[in-house]
């Protein structure tokens, strides 16, 4: 099975460069960021909880996006393999993908991190913000808030899987087109 675990900052590419990755690899595309946006549109208990920490630029809690992680992995068991977009974002969600794949017998061949300044994140974020109607994209303050979160708790990520050797860091600033031929050099090494 192709898992790879696409990695970097709020803004730094991630969702994108995953609709070009399952469209030429057919994978599953696992976004927990969307998963979340799901829950909030249908007024769930959970996107209700959600929505409050997304506002404001937090986490939401491990044991919520690790459960959704575990039920989409259960719903699609004949995939060829998955991209993992925003998730692992703690040391704890890595752990947690870790034993749930081991029970598939399927690891994570690779993370693969998209590398993009603070100035740049801010700028696509607060662009994005003008159209997409995402409440965290609006305000400069959140988007401050969501690039600190990643800094404290979501970089660290990036030690786990330098610990396996799966680590592989790419240039993020660039053409859509430039960036996307980086991560597939990558990914044809799997
Ligand atoms: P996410 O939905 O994961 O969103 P993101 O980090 O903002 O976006 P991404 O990096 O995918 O950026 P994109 O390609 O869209 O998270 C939102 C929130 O959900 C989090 O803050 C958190 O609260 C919560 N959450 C999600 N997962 C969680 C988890 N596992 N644990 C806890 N909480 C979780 O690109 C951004 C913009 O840049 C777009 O407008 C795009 O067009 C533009 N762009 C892309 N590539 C470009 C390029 N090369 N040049 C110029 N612009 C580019």
């Amino acid at each position: 099975m192709l898992n790879l675990v696409l990695f970097g900052p709020p803004g730094a590419g991630k969702g994108t460069q995953s609709q070009k990755l399952i469209e030429k690899h057919g994978l599953i595309h696992l976004s927990t960021g969307d998963l979340l946006r799901g829950e909030i549109s249908q007024g769930t208990a959970l996107g209700l909880e959600a929505k409050k920490l997304m506002d404001e630029g937090k986490l939401v809690p491990d044991e919520v996006v690790i459960g959704m992680i575990s039920h989409k992995l259960d719903a699609n068991k004949d995939a060829k393999g998955f991209i993992f977009d925003g998730f692992p974002r703690t040391v704890a969600q890595a752990e947690a993908l870790d034993r749930l794949l081991e029970t598939k017998n399927a690891p994570i061949l690779g993370m693969v991190a998209l590398e993009v300044t603070d100035d740049e994140l801010e700028q696509r974020l607060l662009l994005r913000g003008k159209d997409s109607g995402r409440p965290d994209d609006a305000n400069p303050e959140v988007i401050r808030k969501r690039i600190k979160e990643y800094n404290d708790k979501t970089a660290p990520v990036a030690g786990f899987y330098k610990n396996q050797h799966k680590f592989k860091s790419i240039n993020g600033i660039g053409s859509i087109h430039e960036i996307f031929d980086a991560i597939n050099h990558v990914v044809s090494n799997y």
